[in-house]
């Protein structure tokens, strides 16, 4: 697990990530407060902190309200590691949004024990994250999370005025794979379209299950003509893709609906309905079709 270390005094910084190396800890170390946070944008896997309090530039207790002010998925831990002793101080740094604080000199067992706190707190929150994010079944962002993060993307990209992309996809007659193969055979192609179809995208490509057996997709930096390759290759390979279950060949198609960006949409909301439309319309004209 990663541990950021921040302090302006070499020697304590040199003593404390010493330790922490012999723990086992993957220490990174800074010597100021702007620092801090020019890391953490970097390394947004950065979640457990030992912040000095007295530093140049960004105090440790500044920190912590500037560290629970980003946005982002994961939270921090923070300790404030420093050589003032009075209740007080504690109490303070506390209140300011600190998770722990440790006087210096420190007792190495004490931080070390402090420090699986936190490392403890963070892995069951992590987990809680995690489930609260993803589908069950496949794995993949949930129509929640996906919206949340759809409003997010929209105020960023929207910005960058490169034009973007959503497609709507919603699997041809999944109600007869069901009835003629079980629900169980359902849920394992379903799992299956997913892998498929996240073989296919980039990266930074937001993929949810919108319900059922309903999926949309987001695709930044992406013009008419890279939509239509994509949404066409999705829709290629699920028809030829050989899906199975228990030996048996399952074969699907799907029905692909997409809106793209170009200023023309006020809203994330507006610019879902328009790709919603467009897949109502690929099934309308037949299914196992693409219409943009
Ligand atoms: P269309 O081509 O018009 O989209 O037909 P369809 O049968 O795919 O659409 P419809 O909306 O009539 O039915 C969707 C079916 O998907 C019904 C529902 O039981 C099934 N389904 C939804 N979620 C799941 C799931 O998690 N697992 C399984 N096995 N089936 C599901
Ligand atoms: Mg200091
Ligand atoms: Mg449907
Ligand atoms: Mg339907
Ligand atoms: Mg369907």
């Amino acid at each position: 697990m990663k541990v950021l270390i921040a302090e302006d005094e070499p020697i304590s910084r040199l003593l404390t990530s010493e330790k922490l190396k012999s723990w086992g800890y993957n220490v990174i170390e800074v010597e100021n407060g702007k620092e801090v946070i020019e890391t953490i944008e970097r390394q947004p896997d950065i979640q457990l902190c030992i912040l000095d309090w007295e530093m140049p530039e960004i105090d440790g207790l500044e920190l912590c309200s500037r560290l629970r002010e980003i946005d982002r998925s994961g939270s921090f831990y923070i300790i404030i590691l420093t050589s003032k002793h009075k209740a007080s101080f504690m109490i303070e740094a506390l209140d300011k949004g600190a998770d722990d604080f440790i006087s210096k000199p420190f007792v190495p067992e004490e931080l070390r024990v402090r420090l699986q706190v936190g490392a403890r707190i963070l892995k069951k929150e992590n987990q809680l994250i995690h489930a609260a994010e993803s589908d069950p079944l496949t794995g993949i962002l949930n129509r929640k999370a996906f919206l949340l993060e759809l409003d997010k993307i929209w105020a960023l990209t929207k910005r960058q005025k490169q034009p973007f992309a959503i497609l709507m996809l919603d699997i041809d007659h999944f109600k007869q794979i069901n009835d003629k193969f079980g629900h169980i055979a359902g849920d394992q192609v379903l799992k299956q379209f997913c892998e498929l179809v996240q073989q296919q995208i980039r990266q930074y490509d937001c993929f949810a299950r919108y319900g059922g057996e309903e999926f949309v997709l987001f695709l930044p930096d992406t013009d008419v003509d890279q939509c239509e390759r994509i949404a066409e290759r999705i829709r290629a390979t699920t028809e030829s893709n050989l899906f199975t279950y228990d030996g048996e060949h399952v074969s699907m198609t799907v029905s692909i609906g997409a809106s793209i960006y170009y200023e023309n949409y006020l809203s994330a909301q507006e610019m879902l309905k328009a790709a919603d439309k467009a897949a109502y319309e690929a099934k309308q004209e037949g299914r196992n079709k693409v219409v943009l």
